[in-house]
């Protein structure tokens, strides 16, 4: 059972992908290391007193005394002082875990994207510093004491808001996912890039904490008969203006948050204030929101009849698609990952929908000739990314990994068959497609396509 951590721990982005022989190698100096513990460890419980079972008998350390037991450093010494130069960093043996640029991909950092490594995250929780990041013209930190927040439109009384002014009304926390509507996007026509944090990695969740946007529309007294839209804009230079039908701000989800688990938003995830539109794209989840004007038809932005649209097969480009459909990944074992030997692995992945929660996931290791029902790990909400896990032990033969999420609407994750079928192979946003990871019997995983 060796192998049983490889897939979750050794996830590797392909800069830092250290192959098989490197894990070989690493493992055998874990073995080497565990070797050493088990020989001190038994060499202190007294010379003569036989291991039983499948350990080998420890010899005790020819140069020590066999009754002294080496404990570890950590064992012996005194630890660090508590933290007090502020706030707390992950270990420094997770290095490797962080946000990727995907190489290539953008022309300026400031208009760009950075991934979050799913590979290497538990539970369903995205930590804040690991949240995925788009920005059309880079990112702020903007004093909130100068930040303002507009309501107007359709109004009868115009509303200015501080930060504070919101932070003492009524506040809610949800858990909800956010994907852009372009994650996944590289994948339409064919295999693009090697890993989950590059197909799947504009994708993250939170805690979030706000006012929802329903009560501040009645504090303006918005006319919520002829206001049948609101439009939503962004503080910073790339003009960020979306159209979100009343429908979901009356509905009581459309919140204006300043809190991203359990403390305020990071600048980059829209500091001070952001919209939170559960299930839509992530595009109109606008950050450093400055306004939200009340009207009575869709606004026709730039972000929403040029950019952000389908294009269709027959060439007709398709607007106002926001929802994200029902979509599923598994994230270990996934590209980039290599397992070392035959045995048991749980495989594990994340599933989601914009209409609601997930029924059911249903993972296959061959290809899509067998499947089986994953456990969902609970707690299982709505518009928020959801855990499954399966138990496989793999008999070292190639084996394609895939997942198929259904959600509660009974709509079912399309293969890329089906979703060719209907929306061709030249499009950017909203690729649902299930994904295929191939295990090689080398114990490589590669990203694939089945035709
Ligand atoms: N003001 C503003 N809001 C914005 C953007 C932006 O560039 N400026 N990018 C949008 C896009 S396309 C996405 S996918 C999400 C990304 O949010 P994140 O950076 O917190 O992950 O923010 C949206 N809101
Ligand atoms: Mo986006």
């Amino acid at each position: 059972m060796t192998a049983f951590p490889v897939a979750g721990r050794l996830a590797k982005a392909p800069e830092n992908f250290i192959g098989r022989e490197g894990v070989e190698r690493v493992f055998a100096e874990a073995r080497a290391g565990r070797r050493d513990f088990l020989r001190s460890a038994f060499a202190a419980a007294a010379a003569g007193v036989a291991a039983s079972g499948t350990l080998a008998q420890p010899k005790a350390p020819a140069d020590g005394d066999p009754n002294i037991l080496e404990l570890p450093e950590h064992s012996r010494g005194l630890g660090q002082p508590v933290v007090t130069d502020g706030y707390g960093k992950p270990s420094k043996y997770e290095r490797n875990v962080q946000r990727r640029q995907s190489p290539g991909l953008t022309q300026t950092p400031q208009a760009s994207v950075s991934f979050a490594p799913l590979q290497s995250l538990f539970g369903i929780v995205t930590p804040s510093g690991l949240h995925f990041e788009r920005h059309h013209q880079g990112w702020w930190d903007i004093d909130p004491s100068k930040h303002r927040f507009m309501v107007n439109g359709l109004v009868k009384t115009p509303k200015v808001f501080t930060a504070d002014d919101l932070m003492r009304l009524p506040s809610v926390s949800r858990f909800h996912f956010i994907e852009c509507g372009a994650n996944t996007g590289m994948e339409w026509g064919n295999v693009a890039v090697p890993t989950v944090q590059y197909t799947h990695g504009m994708l993250s969740c939170s805690e979030f904490t706000g006012v929802p946007l329903a009560t501040l529309l009645e504090l303006a007294g918005a006319d919520l008969k002829k206001g049948r839209f609101v439009l939503a804009e962004g503080a910073d230079g790339s003009s960020m203006t979306r159209t979100i039908p009343m429908s979901l701000v009356t509905s009581g989800e459309v919140l204006v948050a300043f809190g991203q688990n359990g403390e305020m938003l990071r600048p980059e995830n829209g500091y001070p204030l952001r919209l939170v539109v559960p299930g839509v794209q992530g595009v109109s989840w606008v950050k450093y929101l400055r306004r939200i004007e009340v009207g009575d038809q869709p606004w026709a932005s730039k972000d929403e009849v040029l950019h952000y649209v389908d294009l269709m097969p027959d060439g007709v480009h398709r607007q106002y698609t926001s929802i994200q459909e029902c979509k599923s990944v598994v994230t270990t074992p996934s590209g980039g990952q290599v397992l070392l030997d035959r045995g048991f692995y749980n495989i594990s992945g994340l599933a989601w929908s914009g209409r609601g929660k997930v029924k059911k996931v249903d993972v296959t290791v061959d290809g899509g000739r067998t499947w089986r029902a994953a456990r969902l790990e609970g707690p299982v909400m709505g518009k928020c990314l959801t855990r499954f896990n399966l138990d496989w032990v793999w008999d070292g033969k190639p084996a394609i990994v895939q997942s198929r999420a259904t959600d509660e609407t009974g709509y079912v994750q399309p293969t890329y068959r089906q979703l060719r079928g209907v929306r061709g192979t030249r499009s950017i946003y909203h690729n649902n497609a299930i994904q295929s990871w191939l295990v090689q019997a080398s114990g490589e995983v590669k990203n694939v396509q089945l035709g």
